[in-house]
């Protein structure tokens, strides 16, 4: 299969189980659980044509992990990043290692200092483990810069993390206290 086909496919997947499930007429529960089949249907009337096999791939191949399909194979959602009002996951609390990262871009750091680092549309500030996977992040919106967050200080103090399926750490929010910035490697 295409590579672009599955790109598009995994955009369109994020944007309806993240974002606009009401695009579609997708009703999304409050872990982010839709029908594969209403999603199917939905996406079909908007012209984009999904089959059970296309989806499979994309879930599979997806590089993040982003998707996942329940044990009954008739459900699908986003494991992290949503920003729709009525879906809430329920994240287990986890203890970070030392240290997080962030990847941003360098036109939003006066403001990153002001407030600290916010969630904005999404419910979720997110953080990784790796500096490469959040070198890319912050490439998505520009010139990247990397943030180091002192995260088990932030926990000791009492800031909740979490952890998504695919290994993305959740967080509320993080003071400008607890940002590093790190030169680029
Ligand atoms: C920035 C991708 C100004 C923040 C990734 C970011 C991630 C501020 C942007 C996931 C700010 C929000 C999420 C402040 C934060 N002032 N800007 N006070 N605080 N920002 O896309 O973290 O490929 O909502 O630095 O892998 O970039 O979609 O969040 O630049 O896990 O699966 O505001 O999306 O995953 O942007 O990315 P986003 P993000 P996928």
């Amino acid at each position: 299969m295409m590579t672009q086909q599955l790109d598009e496919t995994s955009k369109f997947l994020s944007y309806v189980l993240r974002h606009e499930p009401q695009a579609i007429g997708l009703q999304l529960d409050s872990e982010g659980w839709g029908e594969i089949d209403s999603l199917i249907a939905g996406a079909a009337k908007l012209g984009q044509a999904l089959d059970i096999s296309l989806i499979q791939t994309v879930v599979n191949s997806s590089d993040k992990k982003r998707f996942s399909i329940s044990d009954d194979g008739l459900r699908i959602r986003a494991v992290q990043g949503h920003s729709t009002a009525n879906v809430r996951l329920r994240y287990t609390e986890k203890t970070p290692p030392e240290f997080l990262y962030h990847g941003t871009a360098s036109r939003f750091l006066n403001s990153i200092w002001q407030q600290g680092l916010v969630a904005g549309s999404r419910h979720y500030v997110h953080l990784s483990q790796d500096m490469t996977t959040a070198i890319n992040v912050g490439k998505r919106y520009g010139s990247p810069v990397l943030l180091k967050i002192k995260a088990f200080h932030m926990c000791q103090q009492g800031f909740k993390f979490y952890q998504a399926d695919n290994g993305v750490w959740l967080v509320n929010n993080v003071p400008a206290a607890q940002l590093i910035l790190c030169p680029l490697p």
